[in-house]
């Protein structure tokens, strides 16, 4: 048995030296296998280094593009008549809809689409807070409930422009349909998992935004346990609305082609432009709706003239309304400018807020915040 033991150990001296040639193969191609996995991503990533670099460069470009369409001329009337509004008729409102813009800015791999928004068309949500500070404690609960409509109150007192801001607020989420909403708490959906009803909601962001440190009128929450969430000063941009307990993402979403947040130190104007405001602010702001439809429709033709708004505000204003004259404006003075590049690995984007001044083809064009995505 030991003899034949030790004949077979001895056969198996040649299948030890195939079985290390196998081993060395299969060594040699993890090897190779590796490096090969290395270089590819090597390549990838300095492939994705140098399209981030051009990418870059290429939104700064978009901006300016931007910041060219801001300034352009205008062009003439349906009567043929010269125009300095800003309306939608402009380039800088189209510049989205006409797609890439590859042509304007040639040799460029990946596709450039600029999209241009007037923030004056929406309301500033620091609006509704009387120069940074508490609204004054008027008795106003009953023209409120009643203003939008505008019956049954004999001496109808005059709404502050805060006030008047706030109940236009409060029309907007109400016709967005805010409810009070409880989330799970695992969820964190915003803070304290808790989302309001219109009027509630304005009374926080007000909270928010006011210096004092107590809740205000109509459902504020502010109070000693709340510290460190108010920040007790005016919004700065759009995602810092989602600090303000109540504002989800989805809520976020809902309000931003209506509200805006653009701080006094950032060149805001509390006032709106006219040619450009969407029809639901409109009827927030307590325009009716065969006016503000027809608005809308005839500003397509020609842009609305301070002659005619001088008009429609004889038609419209209310007693206990600030005048619709002193809260509309012809033209903007806040853009904000998306710029996005598609390349073969990534998207890059670019928000800037862009502050206009004086009238083409004069004007002037500042960026007054920028960001990176
Ligand atoms: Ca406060």
């Amino acid at each position: 048995m030991i003899r034949i033991y030790i004949k077979v150990a001895r056969g198996n001296n040649s299948g030890i030296a195939l079985l290390m040639a196998v081993f060395v193969i299969s060594l040699a191609s993890i090897v190779v296998m590796g490096l090969s996995y290395q270089s590819r991503f090597d390549f990838r990533a300095s492939r994705a280094f140098a399209e981030g670099i051009q990418a870059d460069y290429v939104l700064k470009s978009g901006l300016n593009v931007a910041k060219t369409l801001i300034q352009l001329p205008k062009e003439p009337d349906q009567d043929n008549r010269p125009v300095t509004q800003d309306s939608l008729r402009d380039m800088w409102a189209r510049v989205d809809s006409l797609g890439p813009l590859n042509q304007i800015l040639s040799g460029v791999a990946g596709e450039i689409r600029i999209q241009i928004i007037d923030e004056d068309s929406k309301l500033n949500v620091n609006n509704i807070v009387t120069s940074g500070h508490a609204a004054p404690a008027n008795n106003n609960t009953n023209n409120n409930s009643n203003s939008s409509t505008g019956a049954n109150n004999n001496q109808p007192q005059q709404l502050t422009e805060a006030e008047f801001w706030q109940e236009t607020l409060r029309q907007i989420f109400f016709g967005l349909g805010f409810e009070a909403e409880s989330f799970d708490e695992n969820e964190f959906r915003t803070f304290g998992n808790k989302a309001y009803n219109a009027q509630q909601q304005v009374a926080v962001l007000h909270d928010w935004i006011d210096q004092d440190t107590k809740p205000a009128d109509d459902g504020g929450m502010e109070s000693g346990k709340t510290k460190g969430i108010f920040y007790n000063r005016q919004l700065r941009s759009m995602s810092e609305i989602l600090l303000v307990p109540g504002i989800t993402l989805e809520r976020l979403n809902q309000i931003s082609p209506f509200v805006t947040a653009v701080s006094s130190k950032q060149g805001a104007d509390k006032k709106l432009n006219i040619n450009t405001v969407p029809f639901e602010v409109l009827r927030a702001m307590g325009v009716p709706e065969t006016q503000a439809a027809e608005l809308v429709q005839e500003r397509l033709g020609k842009p609305i003239t301070q002659e005619i708004l001088n008009t429609l505000a004889q038609l419209v204003d209310t007693p206990n309304n600030p005048s619709l004259r002193r809260l509309f404006k012809l033209n903007s003075s806040n853009f904000s400018v998306i710029v996005r590049v598609k390349g073969a690995n990534s998207v890059r984007w670019l928000k800037a807020l862009v502050n206009a001044n004086g009238l083409p083809p004069q004007r002037k064009t500042k960026v007054t915040r920028i960001e990176f995505f």
